[in-house]
């Protein structure tokens, strides 16, 4: 089974990125929508002036708040982007919203994926599905077509190791920017990062506009996080075998997770 067209592929090895139109529509993204800002609501709440940028932009592990996100992860068409990106052995490497609400004028600065909690081999993707219509004006993301070929960036110039091993803000100048492209999404479209590609996004300038996004990253079921001594990254294991008996199933996963 494919999901992704010879086309796609091509663009995503040319530009290091990917836009997927549609993957989610109807009842299906309505109900991923309502679990997801559920979720937000109970955890975060509105958009907070004297939050931290943390408090504002992310809610980590949705996958536990929503059965819609869990079987849009661990069973929907993105597995199948990963199996076709990354190889026949998938394990989910993690969940989030990433949520610029109406009001947060703050950036995310430019950054690779694979330059937060690097994993080995790093050849993990990011899929990004729009929950709101995201342009310029709400904050939505920048990419810097091609870049993921220079490979990973080095950053502990900049950024000791501690920052790095507790996944803070890494994030770093560009001397390029002028040529980077804005990335405008219906809701239900995602965009597939290479974990290499730089990309940012600036501030919600909408009064009226929220931009809301579903974070799934997805890994080689064998991965390993680099900045923790090459240990396994434990998540469900999606497709395929893992050398790790720590790779669980999803059943397993949600056990250790949850207790029940
Ligand atoms: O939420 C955003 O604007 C950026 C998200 C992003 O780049 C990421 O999660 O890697």
């Amino acid at each position: 089974m494919s999901q992704l067209t010879d086309q796609q592929r091509a663009s995503f090895e040319r530009d290091g990125f990917v836009v997927l139109p549609a993957l989610v529509v109807g009842a299906d993204l309505d109900l991923l929508v309502d679990e997801c800002m559920l979720a937000w609501s109970a955890v975060k709440g509105p958009y907070d002036p004297d939050g931290t940028w943390l408090h504002n932009a992310l809610l980590p592990m949705i996958h536990h708040h929503s059965a819609a996100v869990r079987r849009y992860y661990y069973g929907g068409p993105l597995v199948t982007v990963a199996e076709q990106l990354i190889g026949p052995n998938i394990k989910g490497a993690a969940s989030q919203l990433t949520f610029k609400l109406r009001g947060n004028q703050q950036t995310f600065g430019w950054h690779q994926d694979n330059g937060y909690g690097e994993l080995d081999p790093a050849n993990a993707i990011s899929t990004l599905t729009a929950l709101d219509v995201a342009d310029e004006e709400n904050g939505c993301l920048w990419v810097l077509p091609g870049s993921h070929r220079q490979g990973q960036v080095d950053i502990s110039d900049s950024f000791g190791a501690a920052q790095k091993a507790s996944g803070a803000e890494l994030t770093m100048e560009v001397a390029d920017a002028a040529s980077a492209v804005p990335v405008r999404m219906q809701p239900g479209d995602v965009i597939v990062l290479h974990s290499h590609v730089l990309h940012c996004s600036h501030g919600n300038t909408s009064a009226t506009r929220d931009r809301r996004i579903l974070f799934l990253r997805y890994a080689d079921a064998d991965a390993v996080e680099v900045y923790n001594q090459g240990q396994p990254r434990v998540g469900p294991l999606l497709r395929g075998t893992s050398r790790f008996s720590e790779v669980s199933t999803c059943e397993q996963e949600w056990v250790r997770e949850c207790g029940t």
